[in-house]
């Protein structure tokens, strides 16, 4: 039986991982679980799952009466943090969205655990300084699983390009003149995958795709020249590898999240899902395109930002979550997204991070430079 620990799972990631533990509850189950609130799904997953920890970041949610009610040890603060991402468990799963996800993957990979993520923005933030521990994580990023499974058993050293899917998001066909006037509701709406607010807006800029370049550069430690992008609106292959004898080895399935979710909690295993397979003789067309970096700025600069290095990626990481949140306000426009990112890159000068001290400085110091630019900008 494994054990499992579930950081973030009342988001995407958590509840569809919490779906395949209940479905194959003969092998694993729930030893913990984070959220950043309390709230009627937690609720049902604590009376469901009955984990014997449970980590809320805003602890005031909680009903009183309920902390005595369960019989449960309800952690909180910094050292609640603490403790539950050092529990004696086989795996940790963190879904958390965004820059949220720093400090509990922080002290995940401290601590020595097993961590199964979807959190980009963690690797990407904490990559100069945790590099050493990544051999430790298995990618639940679709493309980054594709990569990983698409890797197993081959050396590194043959690897001749790492090739990233995009589906090209809900924008691939609209010309950029219209994106001043595209709705968050038509920027959430992602062909392919059904995913949380953030990672969808990010899918429409394509700035998805360039955080995705950055994280697959620390998780398999292969150099920028050797990372490409192609768009593929069908979204069937996720990742390719090609070795230097020409041999490409892929990784392909309907796009489903439980797919790259499952494996990441079966490892090495691997565990039946039902889901619809791919029907070969019906598929008339697969496509793969070079993307439009003109239409899309972000992805060219997320792949300058990350050959770049130092303290700039997580610049990058945390001005696009600003801009993002920006636009889900209705504070600005889809367009001006590009726009902010850029400015506040132009800003800055940091040094390049050696611990988590230096990270947090960068981003405390990044979220005012973005106030002053949008100041500017608006
Ligand atoms: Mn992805």
């Amino acid at each position: 039986m494994k054990e499992i620990a579930v950081l973030g799972s009342t988001g995407s990631i958590g509840t569809q991982t919490l779906d395949i533990v209940r479905r194959h509850s003969d092998k694993v189950k729930v030893k913990a679980l984070a959220s950043s609130k309390f709230s009627d799904i937690l609720k049902n997953q604590i009376e469901e799952f009955k984990p014997k920890y449970v980590y809320v970041h805003h602890y005031e949610t909680i009903p009183k009466d309920l902390i005595k009610h369960y019989n449960i040890i309800f952690l909180t603060g910094e050292e609640g943090l603490l403790h539950i991402t050092d529990l004696f468990v086989d795996l940790y799963v963190v879904g958390i969205s965004g820059i949220a996800g720093i400090l509990p993957t922080y002290y995940i990979l401290e601590h020595k655990k097993n961590l199964a993520t979807a959190n980009k923005e963690a690797i990407i933030c904490l990559g100069e300084i945790l590099k050493k521990h990544y051999k430790k994580i298995i990618p639940i990023d679709s493309e980054h699983s594709a990569i990983f499974q698409s890797l197993k058993g081959e050396d590194t050293k043959n690897i001749k390009k790492i090739i990233l899917t995009a589906s090209g998001g809900p924008f691939l066909n609209l010309p950029a003149e219209k994106f001043k006037d595209v709705t968050v509701e038509q920027a959430l709406n992602h062909p392919k995958w059904k995913m949380g607010k953030k990672i969808s807006i990010d899918s429409a800029t394509l700035m998805n795709k360039g955080l995705e370049i950055i994280e697959a550069h620390y998780l398999f430690n292969v150099p920028y020249s050797k990372i490409d992008v192609l768009i593929h609106p069908q979204s069937i292959v996720h990742g390719m590898v090609e070795y230097i004898d020409g041999t490409v080895i892929s990784n392909i399935s309907n796009p489903d999240m439980r797919i790259p979710i499952t494996y990441a909690i079966s490892y090495p295993d691997r565990w039946e899902i039902d889901i619809n397979p791919i029907d070969f003789g019906h598929i008339k067309t697969i496509e793969f395109l070079e993307p439009d970096y003109g239409k899309f700025p972000l992805l060219k600069l997320a792949k300058e930002i990350g050959e770049k290095g130092g303290a700039y990626p997580v610049v990058l990481t945390v001005a696009d979550e600003l801009a993002v949140n920006k636009f889900l306000s209705k504070k600005i426009s889809f367009d001006k997204i590009p726009v902010l990112i850029q400015k506040v890159i132009e800003k800055v000068d940091f040094s390049t991070p050696k611990k988590l001290e230096d990270i947090i400085y960068i981003i405390e110091k990044t979220q005012e430079i973005f106030k002053q630019v949008e100041k500017e900008v608006l």
